[in-house]
C-alpha cells in the first residue's frame, strides 16, 4: 500500500482530548510489549513514528496518527497495552478508564486490531476484549505478531492452534512481523476489506 503521508496528530491522556477530525479510525489493542507501536510503524513504513520500547508499558497515552494511504485518509490510534505487572493500582485504573472510554464511545472507530504474540496462547484478557468489541459491534481483526521469532513450520502450527482455540465470531487472522515486514501488506488488505464492508452497508 502506498503511504503518502504519516504524522503524529495528538497524544491524549483524557477522553476530552480525543481529536475530532471526521476521519475514520483504526485502533491497535493488545497486551503490553506485543508490538502495537512497532506494527503501526511497519504499516506506514516509518521506523520511529510511534514510540516503541523493550520496557513494557511505555505507551500510556492514546496517540493518534494521521495517515494517507492510497486514496484514503485515516487516523491510526495506538493504545496503551494491558497486562504489565509492575504498576500501581492507580495507574491500572487510569489505563482502564482511558481505554474503556475510548472503546465505549468513539464513533469514528471502524476497525479494532487485536494483537497477539504468535508464541503465546490467548488469555482471558484477549477473549474478553474480543467479546466486548463484538457486543459493541466494532469490527475486529487479529494480528498475530513477531512471527519472525519462529521457524516457518512451527509458525504455521501456532497459527492453526490459535485460530482453533478461538471460538468467537468469525475473525480475520493475519500473521505479521514488524521486523521482517511479512504480513504487513496482508494486514492493510484486511483493514481495507473491513473499511469497504462498512462503506457498503
Ligand atoms: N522480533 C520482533 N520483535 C518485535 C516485533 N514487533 C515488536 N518487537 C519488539 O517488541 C518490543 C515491544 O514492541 P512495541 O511495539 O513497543 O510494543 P507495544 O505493544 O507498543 O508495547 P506497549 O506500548 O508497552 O504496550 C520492542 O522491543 C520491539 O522491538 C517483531 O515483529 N519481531
Ligand atoms: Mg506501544
Amino acid at each position: 500500500m502506498k503511504v503518502r503521508a504519516a504524522e503524529l496528530l495528538k497524544s491524549c491522556s483524557k477522553p476530552d482530548q480525543f481529536p475530532e477530525t471526521g476521519l475514520l479510525e483504526v485502533a491497535f489493542l493488545g497486551r503490553s510489549n506485543v508490538g502495537k507501536s512497532s506494527l503501526l510503524n511497519a504499516l506506514v513504513h516509518r521506523k520511529r513514528l510511534a514510540r516503541t520500547s523493550s520496557t513494557p508499558g511505555k505507551t500510556r497515552l492514546i496517540t493518534f496518527f494521521r495517515v494517507e494511504v492510497g486514496s484514503v485518509e485515516l487516523l491510526l490510534a495506538d493504545l496503551p497495552g494491558y497486562g504489565w505487572a509492575k504498576v500501581s493500582q492507580k495507574e491500572r485504573a487510569s489505563w482502564q478508564h482511558l481505554v474503556e472510554s475510548y472503546l465505549e464511545d468513539r464513533p469514528p472507530l471502524r476497525v479494532a486490531i487485536l494483537l497477539q504474540d504468535l508464541r503465546r496462547d490467548f488469555s482471558d484478557d484477549e477473549t474478553l476484549l474480543l467479546e466486548w468489541l463484538a457486543e459493541r459491534e466494532v469490527p475486529a481483526l487479529v494480528a498475530l505478531t513477531k512471527i519472525d521469532k519462529l521457524k516457518p513450520m512451527r509458525r504455521a502450527e501456532r497459527v492453526r492452534k490459535l485460530k482453533k482455540s478461538f471460538d468467537g465470531p468469525a475473525l480475520d487472522f493475519v500473521a505479521t512481523s514488524s521486523q521482517s515486514g511479512q504480513g504487513v501488506e496482508d494486514l492493510w488488505r484486511a483493514i481495507y476489506r473491513r473499511l469497504s464492508a462498512e462503506a457498503g452497508e
